[in-house]
């Protein structure tokens, strides 16, 4: 698959995208997120793919949106195209397990993007930032609604309000990344993360983060009786027969994804 703005690749059981437009700094612009649109499509329609992973280079994950792309236009010309609606959250609709390895600058619609993977581990060199309030706007990608989810109120308003960055550390503390790593290790760690995930059953790995996300969206009780209505749902794949016989038989589970 050849892009101009992206990369994408196959590793084994893990699509790999990597944004690549580093004079902008990974500056999402429309072609760009056209192209990693359509890259996420074809790893959810490919069957040897089980998990997807988001990457951008040691300096920049994505410095967010590009503000030269958008500056000049009216409320009507964003208003009536609905500006960059299409393809923004496809990420986030990935029904296969998605982790986003940040390094360097994620910040704006970068930090949004990154957020809407499954899981986020991070560089010790990452920043992350919603710095819209700097350039006379607000987060228009999830911003607002993901970053408060994940890190409360109190973080979320002091990154939207201020602009201000926090590093790797204090996005491990604040719950918005899982884990930390130096950035020499990061891809490789994320890679096998996501092997690991592609290697269990995928229909149970999709009901999974269903459930999870369904935590997102509903109260404690609506989502507790659809995490028990999934669970029991699992005793009607070959996956968790094979899974419990090869725990009781003491062998590795041979997964057939049904
Ligand atoms: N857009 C366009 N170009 C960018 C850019 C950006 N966001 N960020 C960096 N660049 C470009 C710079 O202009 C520069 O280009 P040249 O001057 O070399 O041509 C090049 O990348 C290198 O950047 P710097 O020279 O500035 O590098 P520094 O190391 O000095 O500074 C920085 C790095 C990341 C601190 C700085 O570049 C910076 O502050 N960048 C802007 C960060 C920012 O404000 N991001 C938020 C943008 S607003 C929505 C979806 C998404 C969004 C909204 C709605 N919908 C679905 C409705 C998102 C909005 C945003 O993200």
């Amino acid at each position: 698959m050849a892009y101009e703005n992206i990369i994408a690749e196959k590793k084994g059981a893990v699509g790999l995208v990597t944004l690549n437009r580093p004079q902008a700094l990974n500056a999402l612009c429309a072609a760009l997120i056209a192209e990693l649109e359509e890259a996420l499509d074809a790893f959810e329609a490919d069957d040897e793919i089980g998990a997807i992973v988001i990457t951008g280079s040691e300096k920049a994950f994505a410095a967010g949106a590009d503000i030269k792309e958008m500056k000049d236009k009216s409320y009507m010309d964003v208003y009536q195209q609905d500006f960059i609606t299409k393809g923004w959250g496809r990420l986030a609709t990935c029904r296969k397990p998605t982790i986003a390895a940040v390094s360097g600058f994620a910040l704006g619609g970068g930090c949004e993007l990154a957020m809407m993977a499954d899981m986020i581990i991070a560089a010790d060199s990452a920043k992350f930032g919603q710095p819209e309030i700097t350039i006379g706007t607000i987060p228009g990608s999830g911003g607002t609604q993901r970053l408060t989810r994940f890190t409360g109120k109190s973080m979320a308003m002091y990154m939207c309000l201020t602009g201000e960055f926090i590093d790797a550390e204090t996005a491990l503390r604040s719950g918005l990344v899982a884990k930390v790593l130096p950035a020499a290790e990061l891809l490789d760690e994320a890679l096998r993360i996501a092997a690991k995930v592609a290697g269990f059953s995928r229909p149970t790995t999709m009901m999974c983060k269903e459930a999870v996300n369904r935590a997102y969206e509903t109260t404690l009780a609506e989502g507790i009786l659809f995490e028990r209505r999934v669970f029991h749902s699992t005793f009607s794949t070959e996956d968790q027969k094979e899974g419990m016989s090869a725990f009781a038989e003491k062998r590795k589970p041979e997964w057939k994804n049904r």
